[in-house]
This record gives C-alpha cells, structure tokens and sequence, in this order.
C-alpha cells in the first residue's frame, strides 16, 4: 500500500547538525569554510562521515568506478529510483554550504521517510558524485559526467592534477575506487538541492528558488612561453615577456564580458609564473580564462574572440601560446514537469518561488542528459560562495529541504 503523506517534516535539527559536522571535515580554521579538494584526506573524512550516516539509516551503500557514492532505499515496486545528491568536494576556499546541503538535505529526506514507516513504490537515492568543483582535477562535474556515460571511465581516472597526481591513484590511495559500474542506473527523476551562489534570491526576497536551467561553461588552459631573463640587466626592447600578454589577456577577458553584457561572464581565476621570482623576468606564465553564457553560440564567439586576441597579444612580444580546454558544457534547459512541480511544492508550502537560470555549474547539469531533471536553490547572504564566508540562513536549509522532501514524494508515489 503506497500512499503520500501530507504532513511529513523533515528535522531541520538534524540536517543543521550534520552540516556543521561535515563542516568540521577539511576546517578552514578561524573561519567557517572547508578546503575539501577532490579526492584530498579531507574529502576521504567527509565521504567516511556521510557513508557511516547512510549505512546507520540502513541505506543499500555504493560505490562506483570514479568514486560516486550512492546510498538506496528501495521501494516496494522494481523501477529505477528517484535520484537526489550533489556533491561534498569544495574548492581551495570553499563554504559549507556549496554541494553539501544537496547531499544532507537528501540523505535527510530518506531518514524522514524511514522513519514515518511510509514505504513508496520507487526507490530512493541520494548520491555524492566526485569532482563536482573541477578544482583540482579538471573538468568540473566530473562524477556525475562519467555517471551519466558523457566521458568514458577510464579516461577519467587518467585525468591528473598539477601535481601529477591521477584521479585514479588517487581514489585507489583513499580508498574510493569502487567496484560500481559506470555508467550509473539511469534514475526515473533527479532533483538537486543547492544554495544558489548568487544575489538574485536575496534581492527579490525569495526563499525558493526554481532552477529553469544552466548556463554554458567554458574553461581554457592558456600557456605563454617567453624567455626568462635577469630583470635587471635585460633592456626592455630584448625582452620577451609572458607576464606582459598575460596581463592584457586578463584585462580584455573583463572587458570583453562588460562589452558583451547579458549573462556573459569572465574570470581569469589561476595565474601562476614560472620560476615567480621577484628578479627573474618569466620564463612561462600559465593562466585559466572561465567563460560562461546561457546562449551557447555566444559563448563560442567570446571564446573565439578571446583566443584571437591573446594570439594577437602573444605575437607582438614574441611569446608562444599553447591553449587547451579544461571544461566545455553547454547549457542546459530543465524538465519542465519537474520545475512546475517544485513551483507547486514550494507554493503549497507557503512560500513565492523565483524561477531563475543557474550562474554555477551543478551535478544536475549533467543527470539532465539521461532523465527528467531540476533544481531547488535558496539564497545565499551577499550572493557569496565559493568563500570562506558563505553564508544561508538556517530557517532557509530547512525550508529547501522540505520542498526537496515533498518533491521526492510526489515523483517516488508516480508508477
Ligand atoms: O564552477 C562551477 O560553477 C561549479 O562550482 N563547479
Ligand atoms: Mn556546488
Ligand atoms: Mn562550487
């Protein structure tokens, strides 16, 4: 017997709880953000934490060829489950909030449904997918693109890092490199719960927030190899100088997304010279350019353009550039069924919901490939993240964590 039941709640103590204790995971100390790169001791603590909940709730526990964790609670009917999760992975500087409240959110939606006693014909499963941040091992999303069958495994597990260090070695080094399959069990649904990085909710005074979709993303390794030389006994005229094309490429890169306006975006946010020494003029300066759009020929044409000029710029002090991409998604639409019902939950619970495009990339991007997908933000306080600082009122975890709730529900009671 399978029935929906209105009133559940899930215990915001609870979730608040657990994240202040994945939180601990990683500490940056004297602030309240993580640095839990990928694949890091410190993500090892934090997937040993989370997979020690799941297992305490009874959950059937996965774990995948590239490191995705999966916890099940089966229905009473066959059938694919209903999929939540994110991810626990943070960049260098990260909050506590990014990914993390997607993963306890959910594993604190199963916890509520086990115990009201109420069996529901799909499954229920919340995953940890690995590398969402793309901070360390590039590109982002990368649990969740080899989840869904968009980049073979064993390509994956190739990727290194700058230290040279392979995601493969590395999840066999914290013990992660599971014997799961990859591609994962396509879910019937997959609804993702994130904090929304961004001002917009704030703004318009908004709890909920209903994901229509997410912008394109494009991240390109540029290396300039010059000469380097003694800074002070180099005329200025003999030099070759990666740090000078280096330096304008960031300049039109800013320049570049003001002029073009609407949703384009650009950061140059990794610059490091080679040997970087006060005295010694650069041999090779490597640099990152991250473009994003919501309209994708856009995006192709301002990474064109970029790529013309730092050519440009490059010749006119006799500098090499090499150029590889780190990261290309396009964007992507949400399922429209999925976003109305969020609306309808989060409506029925009270609240106004925004519906807004996603400035950050999400594990959801990707589930969108292969199953009927949507996300449920709430506001993050100055639109800070990817910050120690991160901040999202604690009476608004709970609220998004009860439309996830009611939104589960109604997709595990569809046959
Ligand atoms: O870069 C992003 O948008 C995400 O945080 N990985
Ligand atoms: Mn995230
Ligand atoms: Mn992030």
């Amino acid at each position: 017997m399978t029935r929906f039941v209105p009133d559940l709640e899930i215990d915001g103590e609870r979730l608040l709880t657990r994240l202040e204790a994945l939180a601990e995971c990683g500490a940056l100390t004297g602030t309240a953000g993580c640095n839990r790169l990928a694949l890091t001791d410190a993500d090892r603590e934090g997937r040993d934490l989370v997979m020690s909940w799941m297992r305490d709730l009874g959950l059937a526990v996965r774990v995948d060829a590239i490191g995705n964790v999966v916890g099940v609670l089966e229905g009473t009917d066959p059938g694919p489950p209903v999929m939540t999760g994110s991810h626990i992975d943070t960049v260098r500087t990260g909050g506590r909030y990014d990914g993390c409240l997607g993963v306890l959110a959910g594993l604190e939606v199963i916890e509520t449904v086990v115990m009201s006693g109420v069996r529901l014909p799909r499954s229920l499963a919340v995953a940890v997918f690995t590398n969402e941040e793309g901070a360390r091992f590039a590109p982002d999303m990368l649990g969740s693109l080899v989840y869904v069958g968009a980049m073979p495994v064993e390509s994956a597990l190739e990727i290194t890092d700058a230290s040279r260090a392979s995601v493969g070695d590395e999840l066999e080094r914290i013990g992660y490199r599971g014997a799961t399959h990859c591609p994962g069990e396509v879910p019937s649904a997959f609804v993702e719960l994130h904090i929304e990085q961004g001002p917009v909710l704030e703004r318009e005074g908004r709890t909920i927030g209903v994901v229509t979709g997410v912008q394109g993303i494009s991240w390109t390794e540029l290396v300039l190899s010059g000469q380097s030389n003694h800074a002070g006994t180099t005329p200025m005229g003999l030099r070759r100088d990666p740090m000078v094309p280096a330096a304008r490429i960031a300049v039109f890169v800013r320049e570049m997304s003001d002029r073009r306006g609407g949703s384009q975006v650009g950061t140059v946010g990794a610059l490091t010279a080679n040997p970087n020494l006060v005295n010694v003029v650069p041999a090779s300066v490597r640099m990152t350019v991250d473009l994003r759009n919501t309209d994708d020929e856009v995006l192709a044409v301002a990474r064109a353009e970029m790529l013309e000029y730092a050519e440009r710029v490059c010749e006119a002090e006799s500098v090499r550039l090499e150029d590889s991409v780190l990261a290309a998604s396009d964007s992507v639409r949400f399922d429209d069924g999925v976003v109305e019902l969020i609306g309808n939950v989060a409506i029925e619970q009270g609240h106004q919901p925004w519906k807004l495009p996603s400035g950050a990339g999400h594990d959801a991007q990707m589930l969108a490939r292969v199953c009927p997908t949507a996300m449920i933000f709430v506001p993050s306080r100055d639109g800070l993240s990817h910050n120690p600082a991160e901040f999202t009122e604690p009476d608004d975890l709970v609220a998004g964590a009860n439309v996830l709730l009611h939104t589960l529900l109604r997709l595990a009671n569809q046959p």
